[in-house]
């Protein structure tokens, strides 16, 4: 019994040790090129262009940041970036200021997609054994977009250079990880506690396993919500795929149930909304508007990921749950809005 025991564990060893040689992983320095934080709550971008003479996967992510100069960091890919520039200035929250030092445009100009997110405090995620984001050759995703989030300026002479260190390989991945984009438009009424629901059923002939999701709304989000709905005879099964309080920071976490979603299965998402403004809020870029963003993140077995990369509703007041084609049940109203 004992020798089995130390040769299963000797197996175990040999294979580990296996997979770990066969993977050869390199690691790339994705950092800001030493820029100058000029002003308070700046948000840069550096691009890298993948070759696209080659498939690479991303295996880990490894952030290189001190939380008391990068509040956030965020890594997009794009098939193409929002500027040809070497930095510039990219906030989410747009506002009319022009800037003297650094150009402004969006992260990516296509193709938009997140792949990873680190903010201040929190612990890193990494990429289940086995899982990559496929960039490159065979990928949509052609350049990668760094966008870091400077709370605070920096003084006249010091310069920052955080980033994340990518770790990569050219093998082929067999779990290729993907993420699809949960989000409404609408407004909130003023001074109204509002849901702004979507939710879309899966219709291509894949099974994806969920393992990580990301909320993000600005200053009204008091909790974000997403579930895959299994529709019976008997009545829907509401799975909750995660639940957060997006002033929390807003990166990825462990999904709550890692159910395999399939065809005819319905992903949904809720934010819960509280107006307190004597005025309405509609969902917008500038810091003045709303938006309401469940990510989920999933891998798949031998194949690639979903071509759906969105599911965004109208929003309230033209959509909710309780109207939806697929004519839900069993809506777990209280559970999907308290934490
Ligand atoms: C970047 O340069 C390429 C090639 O010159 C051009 O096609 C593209 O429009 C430019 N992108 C932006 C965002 O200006
Ligand atoms: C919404 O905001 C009001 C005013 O601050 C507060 O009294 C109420 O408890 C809030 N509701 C929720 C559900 O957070
Ligand atoms: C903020 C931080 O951790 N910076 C480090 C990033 O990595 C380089 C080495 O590549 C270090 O010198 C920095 O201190």
């Amino acid at each position: 019994m004992k020798m089995y025991k130390l040769f299963v564990h000797f197996l175990v060893t040999i294979s580990c040790s296996f997979s770990v040689l066969s993977l050869e992983v390199d690691t790339y320095d994705f950092l800001m090129p030493n820029v100058w934080p000029h002003k308070d709550e700046l948000y840069l971008c550096t691009p890298i262009r993948i070759s696209p003479k080659h498939n690479y996967y991303i295996v880990g992510f490894e952030p290189n940041a001190t939380m008391h100069t990068a509040h956030h960091m965020l890594l997009y890919g794009c098939s193409e970036p929002g500027s040809n520039d070497s930095v510039w200035s990219c906030g989410e929250m747009q506002s009319n200021e022009i800037d003297n030092r650094y150009n402004t445009a969006s992260p990516c100009r296509t193709g938009s997609q997140i792949v990873y997110a680190w903010a201040r405090d929190a612990p890193s995620l990494q990429l289940p054994e086995g899982v990559g984001f496929l960039i490159g050759q065979d990928s949509a995703i052609k350049y990668l977009v760094l966008q870091i989030h400077y709370m605070h300026h920096f003084p006249e002479n010091k310069l920052d250079n955080s980033g994340v260190f990518l770790k990569y390989t050219k093998t082929p991945m067999r779990r290729e990880a993907g993420v699809i984009l949960l989000g409404t438009g609408g407004v909130v009424g003023a001074r109204r506690l509002e849901h702004m629901e979507t939710a879309c059923t899966m219709r291509e002939e894949k099974t994806i396993h969920p393992f990580a999701f990301r909320t993000h709304t600005h200053a009204l989000g008091k909790v974000v919500s997403g579930y895959v709905v299994r529709q019976k005879e008997s009545g829907d099964e509401w799975h909750l795929l995660g639940k957060k309080d997006p002033q929390l920071p807003q990166m990825f976490y462990p999904v709550t149930h890692p159910t395999p979603i399939q065809r005819g299965d319905v992903l949904a998402a809720r934010c819960t909304m509280n107006n307190t403004h004597s005025y309405p809020v509609s969902i917008g870029a500038t810091n003045k508007d709303e938006m309401c963003n469940f990510y989920l993140m999933y891998w798949v077995e031998g194949g690639s990921p979903l071509q759906q990369k969105y599911c965004f509703s109208a929003g309230p007041p033209y959509y909710y749950w309780s109207r939806a084609p697929e004519g839900f049940n069993r809506i777990p109203d209280l559970e999907a809005s308290t934490l």
